[in-house]
């Protein structure tokens, strides 16, 4: 008997459209997310020249970036970075939550995968943690995540 028929998308980044959008608060930790999925993108093969970065002010304003890029029909999938760390703020939970609802809207109404690469941490040492490079980088996760999901809508087809 034979088993399912699988479809995994392999991480390949030749031929794909992905455009980041980043937030530039908390830019400590952003910029080393950024970095990462940047690191991901080149080391599956994309280069850079081929990556659109937009940068907005702060999380709250990734949703409506990511909806205007998804709407150009332009890009396989789209990536947000970003950082909102709880200590750091009293209105945490407005900002991380409208940007995680956001995004997840964005991502069902275009049928566009927004991956979530926001760090919603307790402190700036968690942040840290996984803003750094090499294994763990959660900018250089979401990358990949993208790169998976452009893959295996491509093998799903129109
Ligand atoms: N934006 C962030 O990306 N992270 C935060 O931790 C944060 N804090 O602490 O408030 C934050 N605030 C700004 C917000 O995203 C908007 O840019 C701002 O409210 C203007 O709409």
């Amino acid at each position: 008997m034979s088993g399912p028929h699988r479809l995994e998308g392999p991480l390949d980044a030749r031929g794909r459209k992905v455009a980041l959008v980043a937030a530039r608060f908390n830019d400590f930790i952003v910029a080393s997310l950024l970095k990462g999925a940047e690191a991901a993108w080149v080391a599956h093969g994309g280069t850079l020249a081929d990556l659109l970065v937009v940068r907005v002010p702060g999380a709250f304003e990734l949703p409506v970036a990511a909806r205007r890029l998804a709407a150009s029909g332009r890009y396989d999938a789209l990536v947000a970075l970003g950082c909102v760390i709880r200590g750091g703020t009293a209105h945490f939970e407005y900002v991380a939550g409208e940007c995680a609802g956001g995004l997840q809207r964005v991502a069902l109404q275009s049928g566009v995968p927004v991956i979530f690469g926001v760090l919603t941490v307790d402190t700036v040492e968690q942040a840290i943690e996984r803003a750094a490079t090499g294994a763990g980088n959660k900018g250089a996760e979401a990358m990949e995540a993208a790169l998976e999901m452009a893959s295996v809508f491509a093998l799903l087809g129109p």
